[in-house]
Parts: C-alpha cells; structure tokens; sequence
C-alpha cells in the first residue's frame, strides 16, 4: 500500500490575514512590508496578496519600488507575532486529520505535511475528499484559503500543493508521478537551490525528467556521493522521509473571534475559559507544564495588544490560567477605551512536566 501524504500551503498567508481582518481593504492590492526602520519606506515586501502579484509586486522586492510600482497599493507593517498565533490555530485544525498527533509536521509558519495513510486506508479518492475536508474547515474557522497537494510522500505531495494556487488542490497519485514530475524544470524540485540549478544547467539537465534519466555514476561525480543519490532518487520521485512532529515549539496558543465587538468582561471570559481549556488539552497532551501565562487582545482598530505574567513556577494548572487570562483582561480593558474583537491566550516557557505543581501546591 502507498503512502498518503498531504502538504498544506496556506495561500498569501501574512496578507491574507490582513485583508480577513479589514473588510475594507478586500479587492485592493495589499503588500505586507518588513520595514528597517531607517526611512519611512525602506525595507524589503514580506508577501502580497495575488492581486498586488498580478501587477508586477513580489516578496523580496524593496517596498520603495513596490511603492512605485502601485502608490495606491495598501502598505502595512509585519505583524508576525499575531500571524504565528493564527498559524498555531491552522495546526490546530489539521492535527485530527493526521493519523495521529505525531504526523503532523509543520515546517514553516503557513505549511505542513500530514500523513493520512491509514485513516485513507491508502486509497487516493478518499485522500481527495479529506484534502477537500481540511480546506472546507480552514474557510469555516479561519475565513482563509489554502492549497492542498496530496502524494505518496512528503516530496511530490509539496510540489503538488504548488501546481495550482491559490485556493487548489492537486492529487498525484504513484502512477502519475513520473508524469508530473519529468516536465517540470529542475528547480521546481523540492530541496535544489540556485548553485545547483546552474551546476545542472552546465552539464544539459533543464527538466526533473532529464535528471531521472542522468547517469548516476556521473551524479555522484559532479555533486559527492550524498547530493548525487539524493538528486537522481528526488528526479525519479522517490522519498522516504517521514512525516515526525519536530515538537520544537516552545509555546501553545489558542485565539478566536468574539461573537461580536465588546467590553462586557463576562463574554470575553466565558470565551478565554474556552480558549484556556483548549490551551490545557495541548498542555496534557504534550506533557509539558508551562512558566509564562500571555493574553492577547485585538481591539477593534486591529491593533494586537498582549499581556503577560511570569509565574515562580512551572504548571499545569487549568484554573490558574482561566483565571490569569481573565484577570489580565480585566487589567487590559481598563487600559483602553476601544472594544476588544479577538482574544488570545498563549502559555510560553514550556518545560517537562516533571516537577510539576497544580493549584493544591498553592492553597
Ligand atoms: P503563496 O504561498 O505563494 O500563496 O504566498 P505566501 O505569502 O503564503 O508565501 P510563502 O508560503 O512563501 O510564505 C509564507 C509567509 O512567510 C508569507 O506570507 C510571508 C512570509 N515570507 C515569505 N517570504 C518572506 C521573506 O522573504 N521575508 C519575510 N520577512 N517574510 C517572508
Ligand atoms: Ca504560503
Ligand atoms: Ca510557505
């Protein structure tokens, strides 16, 4: 039986937000900038919606000359701290897919790679109707859109996920992969860089599938043993890598939409203690206990607020984050004037759970 491997690629990620978040920015070209800091626009576009795409902007660019390419483009800031809280709700939502907690493994802020095979039974049409699941739950919880590439491993499932963007799904199924694969220029393939690239170019290899047809003796020749294998192996799609939880993350977080804009403290409670028992199931889950307690605050003008409490020890305790959080949002309100429209809550410093306290430690 195959394997089946899905890689997410959340579509635009850091503007996707952003145009989510302000209705009034939706339809327009919007460009998110890494300012420097030394002048009002110099610095380099982190990402750009397609739209800002389709007029010539990329990521990389300097801003000053995405700037001139479209003035009337909207221009914000990165605000990564707010978007690595939405990535942690995406993983959130694709673990259950996975065939278990531990086959999900995120590699960047916006994509995973799940391994699905048992729970498809190794059958690609049911794999289809997941992939389509997981973009369906992504809109409904997340208002945002993905690109889904399903394969027998993690190699062709990542560059199935970019074949059709945004908003795409494709399945390459084992029998197809050498036809998806051999058109395809070199540098398409997953792992090679531009040094590479250049090198391939110099001895005739432009597409994967001239590459799968390369000696390998001369491979290993022109690249070392290692690289060599590894470029012949890749070209004919061949991947044996598993897909592991790297569990490298060092904080646990949950954020969501209050039913509407406000002030009243007993709605947002009654959502943190929801969002804090969530928390505390990724806590056990993990065994891990947690040293610093944050609550995160979108104010209805979009801006992100936190605050945080370090605490003398390391816990695992529910209650003691429920009412942290409220307290600190409490503190918050009175600190503002605006009303609160998402809020957060996030346990950092995470440790073992070995010497551990709960709240009887306290009392
Ligand atoms: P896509 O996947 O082509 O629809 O568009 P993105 O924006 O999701 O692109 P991707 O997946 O390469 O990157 C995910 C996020 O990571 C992106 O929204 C912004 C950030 N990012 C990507 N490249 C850069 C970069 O060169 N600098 C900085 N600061 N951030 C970057
Ligand atoms: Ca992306
Ligand atoms: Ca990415």
């Amino acid at each position: 039986m195959s394997r089946i491997i899905v890689h997410v690629d959340m579509d635009y990620f850091y503007a996707a937000i952003e145009q989510r978040d302000d209705p009034s920015i939706q339809g327009r070209p919007v460009v998110i900038c890494m300012y420097s800091g030394r002048s009002e626009m110099s610095g380099a576009v982190s990402t750009c919606n397609y739209l800002a795409r389709e007029r010539g902007i990329s990521a990389g660019m300097p801003c000053a000359k995405a700037k001139k390419i479209d003035n009337e483009a909207v221009f914000l800031p990165v605000r990564k701290e707010y978007y690595t809280m939405v990535s942690d709700n995406i993983m959130n939502i694709l673990r259950p897919f996975a065939d278990s907690a531990q086959q999900l493994e995120q590699i960047s802020v916006d994509e995973a790679f799940l391994d699905i095979t048992r729970s498809c039974n190794g059958d690609f049409d049911t794999a289809l109707e997941t992939g389509i699941r997981i973009k369906q739950r992504i809109k409904s919880e997340e208002n945002l859109t993905c690109s889904i590439g399903i394969g027998p491993n993690k190699l062709i499932a990542k560059m199935a996920s970019s074949y059709k963007k945004p908003d795409g799904i494709t399945v390459i199924t084992p029998e197809k992969s050498m036809a998806f694969l051999e058109p395809l220029d070199v540098k398409k393939l997953w792992g090679i860089g531009k040094v590479t690239e250049s090198r391939l170019a110099q001895i005739g290899v432009r597409t994967i599938g001239q590459l799968a047809e390369y000696d390998q003796i001369r491979l290993i020749e022109t690249f070392g043993k290692k690289k060599g294998s590894w470029l012949k192996r890749a070209a004919m799609g061949l991947d044996d890598s598993v897909v592991r939880d790297r569990g490298d993350s060092n904080q646990i977080s949950r954020i969501a939409t209050l039913p509407e804009n406000t002030r009243n403290l007993k709605e947002i409670t009654s959502l943190l203690d929801r969002l804090a028992d969530d928390v505390i199931n990724k806590v056990t889950e993990a065994g891990v206990s947690f040293r610093q307690i944050v609550f995160i605050g979108i104010t209805s003008d979009l801006k992100m607020h936190t605050r945080s409490k370090i605490l003398n020890h390391a816990i695992t305790d529910r209650e003691i984050l429920r009412m942290n959080a409220g307290q600190m949002a409490k503190d918050f309100l009175e600190d503002t004037s605006l009303e609160l429209r998402r809020v957060g809550v996030r346990v950092d410093d995470l440790q073992n759970t070995a010497g551990q306290l709960t709240l009887k430690d306290y009392i």
